[in-house]
């Protein structure tokens, strides 16, 4: 072992944060790549479905609330794109990765929004889960990650509860708005345990992630604390989650669920969800047009170059 994997492998032994400038293992520089690219692709994508809603929010005010929401997220992917930036890879890259397939998004992002309904069951329970594994990520070893996330989950709560807020006045309302929320917690609740990941058992970046410290807790660890944190906030609002085989263990004070349909979450992570085509060519259509704005954005930054020369 050289003196730099030697200063590496003590930075992450003490709990320190690696930076840009440091020496790090290339796996390393990779995984957080793979990672952060794929979370900053994650919250651009994840702006379709809500802003699907958009134009049909039921007021002003649900309107203003949702539009800010989006926003937050635009400003999410902009921080992680950044991040990844600072490890060595451009943001084009990442965009062509993207496009092409080769880099990925969450799942979630690939089912539709159907009803009013279904956006706050995405701030409720999307944001929820996206809270939970960040709050664990606020501690990854890698410095501007880490520093993101801190900003980010001061965000995602006031997303939670928008979220929670819209399915309150829906669960509470008639009796045609609670099948609504109903209808909603129905589709959004496994597809939304599935953020986390596979199985533990079947998690192939689990054993290096959690050595590097880069993941500080698994995913189904994480997929847990939002199952206990979840049951008793549905259980409030009078809805039913979907899963006949849910219970309380009294022993280990756990909920626990049935088995998950992990052949669809693999089938949609491999393209073939309800929605994963309509929206990179959304993407690709949106990045066409936007072309004129980052072409002026360059001649603007080569301008302003020459005349600080
Ligand atoms: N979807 O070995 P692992 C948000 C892939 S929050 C698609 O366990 P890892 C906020 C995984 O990439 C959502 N693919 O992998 C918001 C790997 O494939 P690869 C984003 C998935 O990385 C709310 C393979 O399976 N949050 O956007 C998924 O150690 C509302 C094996 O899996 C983050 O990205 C999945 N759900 O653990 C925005 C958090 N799960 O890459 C708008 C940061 C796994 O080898 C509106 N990421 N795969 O080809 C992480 O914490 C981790 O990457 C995990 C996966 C936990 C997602």
């Amino acid at each position: 072992m050289d003196k730099f994997e030697e200063a590496f492998n003590k930075i992450i032994e003490k709990d320190r944060k690696v930076e840009p400038r440091d020496w790090m293992p290339e796996k390393y520089r990779q995984t957080n790549i793979r990672q952060i690219s794929q979370h900053a692709h994650s919250e651009i994508i994840g702006m379709q479905p809500e802003g699907n809603w958009l134009l049909r929010a039921p007021s002003l005010r649900s309107k203003q609330v949702l539009l800010a929401k989006i926003q937050d997220e635009a400003g999410h992917g902009l921080y992680l794109y950044s991040v990844a930036e600072t490890l060595g890879i451009s943001r084009q890259e990442m965009i062509a990765q993207l496009q092409s397939g080769e880099a990925k998004y969450s799942s979630i992002f690939n089912y539709p929004t159907v009803s009013w309904a279904d956006i706050g069951a995405v701030g409720w329970l999307v944001d929820g889960a996206a809270i939970v594994n960040q709050v664990s990520l606020q501690r990854t070893s890698y410095g501007p990650y880490s520093r993101a996330m801190v900003r980010i989950c001061k965000e995602e709560s006031f997303h939670q509860r928008q979220g929670y807020e819209i399915m309150c006045s829906m669960a509470f309302g008639t009796a045609e708005q609670k099948e609504m929320a109903q209808d909603a917690l129905n589709r959004f609740w496994e597809p939304a345990l599935m953020m986390f990941g596979p199985h533990d058992s079947d998690s192939v970046h689990k054993g290096q992630s959690m050595e590097w410290k880069i993941k500080r807790e698994s995913n189904d660890h994480l997929r847990q604390r939002f199952i206990d944190r979840t049951v008793p906030q549905a259980q409030y609002l009078g809805l039913t989650i979907p899963d006949d085989q849910l219970k309380f263990n009294e022993e280990t004070q756990h909920w626990e669920t049935g088995p998950f349909n992990w052949d669809e979450f693999w089938n949609v992570v491999k393209g073939n969800g309800p929605c994963n085509q309509e929206r990179i060519d959304h993407h690709i259509a949106a990045h066409k047009d936007n072309e004129w704005v980052r072409e002026a954005a360059a001649a603007y930054a080569a301008k302003t170059e020459l005349e600080v020369a």
